[in-house]
């Protein structure tokens, strides 16, 4: 990008959007402030080239940024005000910090002159998401000197993209918005991508020739069409399984024959002994967290039984908690090429585990049939009737155990990211997703399944969805009328004492349909296919709000099996 040694002065909030535009940027996700008017004013200024969506609460328009950042492996962009809407928007914050999500929150800050008296809404953001606080922001800057916006604003997406991903909040006092300012603004910013040392990569290839039960873990963010490419031909050419980490299962096709299953929550079990009883585990790009580790036991902290490569991009995550035999410094999209070099030998030992591995993913997709709606049945029907390139999203809730289990995600060379969900386990999530999905990528369908509990955590971005004209937009309210996720720990630890759990729900479809929606309520089964071909013709966001019992709790179980089992183990003392 060629750019002007000097331009015309504006103020420093249209160099700021001005900024944006050349960093690619042409949705930002927000909810306006009186804090950031001039950068409201500077959207305005340039409508044509970039959009400002406006929300209807913080939450919902982070967790957009959150979907865009993890939709285009660049920054996404939320824009809030002081205090209540920066307080707001740090559950999505959250999220892209345990996602690993590129992601920058601007936040409208009180006037300089007025800092640190506790004026109107002020917080000192840096105590409130600074790294010291363990996961919340990456970095957060306050731009003091409206000449050295540009540089801030290009260190914002160097630091949310280098290195381990994640948000950075970028504060921005009121009258530093309005200063004139004639610096032109930055060119875009590339990440900086570190590559595996050669010597590391012969280490890795006596591992892997040293062995004979090793499996893969693939995930995390920074994956493109070519590394996951690059990641399948490594695992064709050893034959390796690979499994996906919890919530990023389009990591690696999941039709393909070498795909075992993810590793989260409601891993199907043959998975799991299988990881403990491999003698390699190859942990690429995952951040080996407590969902994908079952709680630090699939691999022991901090020395696992397993010799464990551990390939990360972010320095600090390697040896955080455990002692890999092997680690590699690098981002995934160079490990993946560099791991599709290391020359295989002509058969490996492994071969029969590698085909049972796949034999047991493909037995963990069948499932006895449920009445009187088969949960099961409907995943498997929107796989069969949306197209290949859905995306697919979901909040926090066993609800999501069904689309986990059962949905196929092709690898995300085919049609780029088809998951969006958060490792954070933030309820809410998936509606706002599913928005900023649709309004990105319009020609895309988008599917969001989402709990009843889940669903009205952010129920108000419906409005954002009919305002802004998403057309292939379907969300899925499973509603069993209860917080089950709560309610399942319930029964197992306090069996037959519900406390809390249980919810009054709307009319869901009453409730769209207020929103300009097409919606539908679904009883049984049978009814499910016929409503979802006309939610795909209908060309307007529809909801199909599913009817369950509380009974129904997760794909391998139910809650009175729960209770009862849990009654027996106190009986036995
Ligand atoms: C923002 C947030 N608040 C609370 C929780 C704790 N939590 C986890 S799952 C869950 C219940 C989810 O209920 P629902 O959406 O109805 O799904 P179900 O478990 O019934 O399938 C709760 C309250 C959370 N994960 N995130």
């Amino acid at each position: 990008m060629n750019l002007p040694a000097t331009v015309p002065l504006r103020p420093a909030g249209h160099a700021l959007v001005e900024a944006l535009i050349a960093q690619g940027v042409e949705t930002c996700f927000g909810v306006p402030g009186e804090s950031y008017l001039a950068v409201l004013d500077g959207f305005h200024e340039h409508r044509e080239r970039i959009r400002f969506v406006a929300c209807r609460q913080e939450g919902g328009a982070a967790f957009m940024a959150d979907a865009q950042g993890k939709l285009s492996g660049r920054p996404g962009i939320c824009f809030v005000t002081r205090g209540p809407g920066a307080t707001n928007a740090a559950i999505g914050v959250h999220t892209s910090f345990q996602d690993s999500t590129p992601m920058i929150l601007f936040v409208g800050q009180v006037a300089s002159d007025q800092r640190d008296r506790e004026a109107f809404q002020e917080i000192d953001y840096r105590q409130m998401f600074g790294p010291g606080t363990l996961g919340l922001a990456k970095w957060v800057g306050e731009v003091h000197s409206a000449e050295r916006l540009p540089e801030y604003i290009a260190r914002a997406f160097h630091t949310a993209m280098q290195g381990r991903p994640g948000p950075v909040v970028l504060v921005l006092p009121e009258d530093m918005l309005t200063v004139p300012i004639k610096q032109p603004v930055l060119p875009r910013v590339e990440p900086v991508r570190a590559w595996p040392a050669p010597g590391s990569l012969r280490e890795l290839r006596s591992l892997l020739l040293a062995a004979e039960r090793p499996v893969v873990i693939a995930g995390g963010s920074g994956w493109d069409t070519e590394s996951c490419a690059a990641l399948q031909r490594f695992a064709e050419n050893w034959q390796l399984p690979v499994a996906c980490g919890w919530r990023f299962q389009d990591t690696f096709d999941n039709r393909h024959p070498l795909y075992a299953g993810d590793v989260g929550i409601g891993i199907n079990p043959k998975l799991a002994a299988r990881i403990a009883a491999a003698d390699l585990v190859i942990a690429l790009g995952v951040r080996l967290g407590e969902m994908t580790t079952n709680g630090y036991t699939l691999l022991q902290a901090p020395r696992p039984r397993q010799k464990l490569v551990h390939i990360h991009a972010g320095a600090e995550e390697l040896g955080r908690v455990y002692a890999a035999d092997l680690m590699l410094q690098a981002q995934v999209g160079c490990a993946a090429k560099a791991l599709e070099s290391i020359a295989a030998p002509m058969a490996v030992p492994w071969s029969a585990e590698t085909a049972a591995a796949g034999a047991e993913y493909a037995a963990n997709l069948v499932a006895p049939e449920v009445l009187p709606l088969d949960m099961a049945v409907v995943v498997k029907t929107l796989q069969r009737l949306l197209p290949p390139d859905t995306v697919y999203t979901n909040g926090a809730g066993n609800f999501s155990g069904w689309l986990h289990r059962y949905c196929r995600y092709p690898g995300l060379q085919h049609h780029g990211r088809t998951q969006l969900a958060p490792t954070s386990g933030a309820m809410g999530y998936g509606l706002p997703a599913a928005v900023a999905a649709a309004l990105l990528y319009p020609e895309r369908t988008v599917l969001n399944l989402a709990g009843d509990g889940d669903f009205l955590m952010n129920g108000q971005e419906l409005a954002t969805a009919t305002g802004y004209g998403a057309k292939k937009l379907i969300s899925v309210v499973v509603d069993n009328g209860t917080y089950g996720t709560i309610r399942m720990h319930q029964e197992r630890d306090y069996p037959g004492r519900v406390s809390g759990s249980d919810l009054f729900n709307p009319d869901f479809a009453a409730l769209a349909r207020a929103y300009g929606w097409h919606a539908e309520s679904i009883t049984e089964t049978a009814e499910f296919e016929p409503a979802l071909a006309r939610a795909i013709a209908a060309g307007t966001p529809t909801l199909l709000h599913l009817r369950l019992s509380a009974d129904v709790s997760t794909s391998r179980t139910t809650l009175s099996a729960i209770r009862e089992a849990a009654t027996r183990r106190a009986a036995a003392g």
